[in-house]
């Protein structure tokens, strides 16, 4: 990778910081909380700022790279991820978590080019942890290096996922028997923090030894799949294929062998890709 990616990288480093104090800033406040898709598909101020924030800084210190946000995505921008370098952003991940004063909420910033993603910065504001990973250099926290958990064995695992935002019964169905299923494997216990981002930043942290949830975006994982491929764990679909970022279906994991005994216990369902969603919408 050309150094010119690591001015990117820092440039997102500091970027993630500056949002990180405008939310933890918003989180003492009262705020105004709106809906999308649906009446638990939240969104406030704080997360369209941070992104118009993060948004102009990068068209101005790089004007030819492309940009995917949530919230420039709600508001109707294409969600096509080119060859050109683009930058793919959550302003704020876990903001069900942010409208609460539930204290995990990240700034997430994965870059991709040629569609492969490059490094990944994941801010946890509340807790002040900054990981960050660029690939073939490393994952960290705080500077200090990440490893994923050596653990083989599923069952002295514990296992990350969340419910996400849709509520419709058979898709709520098919969370709820794939965690039955995973649960009973047995595993030591289930876990999620409401944010994708810090997740799978567990994962690589190796606290937990899995990660997995269907129903996400490509702006809540890309960032993490830089964190976690460096700190030596693996990405697969769910249903045990290659990861692909558009496809809104993840599993983060500290070896192959925990990622394919979670693939097997999915019950799984196909959301509306991301990269279809502003054509179908
Ligand atoms: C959220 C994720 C969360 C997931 C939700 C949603 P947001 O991101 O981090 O883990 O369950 O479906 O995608 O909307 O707070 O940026």
């Amino acid at each position: 990778m050309p150094d010119l990616w690591q001015d990117a990288m820092d440039h997102a480093v500091s970027l993630a910081r500056t949002a990180g104090t405008l939310v933890r800033e918003a989180v003492q406040n009262d705020m105004k909380v709106m809906l999308k898709s649906s009446s638990v598909d939240l969104v406030t101020k704080t997360d369209q700022k941070v992104e118009k924030l993060i948004l102009e800084s990068v068209k101005e210190k790089f004007p030819t790279h492309s940009f995917i946000g949530e919230e420039s995505v709600a508001a109707g921008e294409p969600c096509k991820l080119s060859d050109s370098p683009t930058w793919i952003v959550d302003p704020v991940d876990g903001t069900t978590n942010f409208v609460h004063g539930y204290p995990f909420v990240a700034v997430s910033i994965g870059f991709a080019v040629n569609k492969k993603l490059e490094f990944g910065v994941v801010y946890s504001c509340i807790e002040d942890k900054m990981y960050t990973a660029r690939r073939g250099k490393g994952a960290f926290c705080n500077g200090q290096p990440l490893q994923v958990s050596d653990q083989k064995e599923i069952n002295q695992s514990i296992i990350a996922t969340e419910f996400g935002s849709d509520r419709h019964v058979e898709v709520v169905d098919k969370i709820f028997s794939s965690m039955r299923n995973i649960l009973c494997l047995p595993v030591h216990g289930i876990r999620g923090v409401g944010s994708a981002a810090i997740n799978m930043c567990l994962v690589a942290s190796g606290c937990v030894e899995a990660y997995y949830e269907m129903g996400i975006h490509c702006w809540d994982i890309a960032a993490g799949v830089v964190i976690v491929e460096e700190a030596g764990g693996v990405l697969m679909d769910v249903d045990g294929g290659p990861l692909d970022l558009m496809s809104r279906r993840v599993i983060a994991a500290n070896n192959k062998m925990i990622a394919e005994r979670i693939s097997e216990q999915i019950d799984a369902c196909a959301p509306l890709r991301d990269d279809r969603h502003s054509v179908e919408k």
